[in-house]
């Protein structure tokens, strides 16, 4: 199996409250590959491309002007099975119920905001990743 790429985000949350550091030394020790990085304060509309699939949908305002309120660090990780992997090690959307163990799990909480600040953002599909590294890493 060729090894995989995906595309993934500590977003604004996780920069502002200083745990970049603490997000990368998870995906170091889990093993995957740095093998671009970056901090970027995203447009509009490369939001707009990233979320495509999300518009119209109640949260999708608060979540771009989330997503521009401050920097982001992009990266681009590689590994075998590093698309579901990194999913797990991020947990699920919902931070209040994220399992303990995962970033989302451990660093993140209800903030009683309308949109969920879960800290990190990673691919979901093989289409995906290309896509969203396409915007990112243009
Ligand atoms: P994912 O990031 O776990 O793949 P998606 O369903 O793709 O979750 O949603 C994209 C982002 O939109 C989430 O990470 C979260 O920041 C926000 N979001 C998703 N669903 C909700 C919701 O029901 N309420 C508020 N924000 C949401
Ligand atoms: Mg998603």
């Amino acid at each position: 199996m060729a090894t995989e790429e995906t595309l993934v985000l500590v977003k604004p949350d996780g920069v502002a409250r200083g745990l970049t550091g603490a997000i990368l030394a998870r995906i170091e020790s889990k093993g995957y590959s740095l093998v671009d990085l970056k901090l970027v304060e995203p447009d509009r509309d490369l939001l707009e491309q990233h979320y495509a699939e999300h518009a119209g949908k109640p949260f999708y305002e608060p979540l771009l002007d989330f997503m521009m309120s401050g920097p982001s660090v992009a990266i681009r990780l590689a590994g075998n099975r590093v698309i579901e992997g990194f999913r797990s090690l991020a947990g699920t959307t919902d931070p209040t119920t994220a399992a303990p163990g995962t970033i989302r799990g451990d660093f993140g909480r209800d903030w009683g905001l309308a949109v969920q600040q879960n800290l990190v953002h990673g691919s979901d599909s093989t289409e995906s990743a290309q896509r969203e590294l396409g915007i990112w890493f243009a």
